[in-house]
C-alpha cells in the first residue's frame, strides 16, 4: 500500500500527495533521532495555496497599525498583547532588521514580514484546507496521535538578507502539552539549503533535558522565559543541517533542540509550520497560547 505512493503523486480528495518512505520507517527515524523527513510530499499546487493565501494576508496587513516585531533574541520579553491574541487571530509580525532607527520600514513591506501566525488554520480557507491533506493525519497517527488536535500555525517567511535567526530551542519550552507532548510538522514552501537558513537540529537531542520554560500567570499580560537546566546547546558536532526541496515535511519532538540561523542571502526560505497534540493530551493553562473562543480543531 505504501509502496504504491513511492513514484507517484496520488489523488486523495481534490488534492496529491506523495510518501517517500514508509509509516513505519518514519515513526523509527522520528523515534531514534527525534525528527524525521519526507522529502517532496506535497503537491506544488497545494504549497502554491497556501503560499498565495499568505501574500493575500500581507496585502492587507496595515503596517502603521501593528509594529510587533518578532524576534528570539531578546528572552522573548518582546511577546506583548498582539502576539498573545494572535492565539486566536491571524497577526503578522516583523523582521527586527525591517525596521530603521525611527521605527518605519526600511523595505517594502512584502519583504519586511518575520511570520504570520497563530490560527490561519481556523480562520483562513486555504490553510484549512491545507492542514486537512490526508497526510498530515496519516503521519500523526503513525507518530502515535489518534486523534491529532492542531494548536497553532505559523508561516514563517525568512526574508532574503534579514531573515532572522531563531535561537536553539525546544517547543516543549513554550507549548507544554502532559501526557503525549507536542509534534512539529515543519514545511518547506521553497527549497532550504544552509545558505537560505534551512533548520538544523541535534539528532537523538530528543532526550536532553528541558533547558528553559516560558510560562504565562492570570496576573501577567505576557510570559517569562526562566531557565530549568543547562545543559549547553549542541555545537557545531552535533548539530545536523536539514536541508530539504519545496514541499518537504520534517516532524520533530518537542525535547528536539532546533534553530535556525539568519538568512545571509538573496532567496527567501519560506516554511509553514504546524503543531499538533493528541486531544487526550493535557495542555497547559501556563502556556501562552489558549484557545477560548475557538473550537478544537481536530484531523480525523
Ligand atoms: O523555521 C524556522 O526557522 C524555525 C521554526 C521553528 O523553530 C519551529 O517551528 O518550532
Amino acid at each position: 500500500m505504501v509502496a504504491a505512493r513511492n513514484t507517484l503523486w496520488e489523488a486523495k480528495t481534490s488534492n496529491y500527495w506523495r510518501l517517500n518512505v514508509s509509516l513505519g520507517q518514519l515513526a523509527a527515524d522520528y523515534e531514534q533521532n527525534g525528527f524525521a523527513v519526507i522529502e517532496s510530499a506535497i503537491a506544488p499546487s497545494d504549497l502554491d495555496s497556501i503560499k498565495i493565501a499568505a501574500q493575500d494576508i500581507v496585502e492587507s496587513f496595515d503596517v502603521s497599525k501593528h509594529r510587533s516585531v518578532f524576534s528570539t533574541q531578546h528572552q522573548d520579553k518582546d511577546r506583548d498583547k498582539y502576539f498573545i491574541d494572535s492565539a486566536e487571530a491571524v497577526h503578522c509580525f516583523l523582521e527586527e532588521h525591517a525596521l530603521d532607527e525611527s521605527g518605519e520600514l526600511n523595505r517594502p513591506k512584502d519583504r519586511a514580514i518575520n511570520k504570520i501566525g497563530h490560527a490561519m488554520h481556523d480562520l483562513v480557507p486555504a490553510f484549512t484546507e491545507f492542514c486537512r491533506l490526508p497526510i498530515f493525519a496519516e503521519t500523526m497517527h503513525a507518530l502515535g496521535f489518534q486523534t491529532p488536535e492542531l494548536w497553532q500555525t505559523m508561516y514563517i517567511f525568512k526574508q532574503p538578507q534579514i531573515g532572522g535567526e531563531v535561537r536553539w530551542h525546544q517547543d516543549a519550552s513554550y507549548l507544554i502539552a502532559n501526557n503525549t507532548g507536542v509534534i512539529g510538522c515543519w514545511i518547506a514552501i521553497e527549497d532550504a539549503s544552509k545558505s537560505n537558513g534551512c533548520l538544523w537540529v541535534e539528532p537523538g537531542g530528543h532526550h536532553s533535558p528541558l533547558r528553559e520554560i516560558y510560562e504565562v500567570s492570570a496576573d501577567a499580560p505576557t510570559g517569562e522565559l526562566r531557565p530549568l537546566d543547562d545543559t549547553p546547546w549542541p555545537d557545531e558536532s552535533k548539530a545536523l543541517a536539514v536541508e530539504v526541496p519545496a514541499g518537504s515535511i520534517v516532524l520533530f519532538s518537542d525535547r528536539l533542540p532546533h534553530s535556525s540561523s539568519q538568512n545571509f542571502s538573496d532567496r527567501s526560505r519560506q516554511a509553514f509550520t504546524m503543531h499538533f497534540t493528541d486531544h487526550s493530551s493535557q495542555w497547559s493553562d501556563k502556556n501562552w497560547l489558549q484557545r477560548r473562543h475557538l473550537s478544537p480543531f481536530l484531523l480525523a
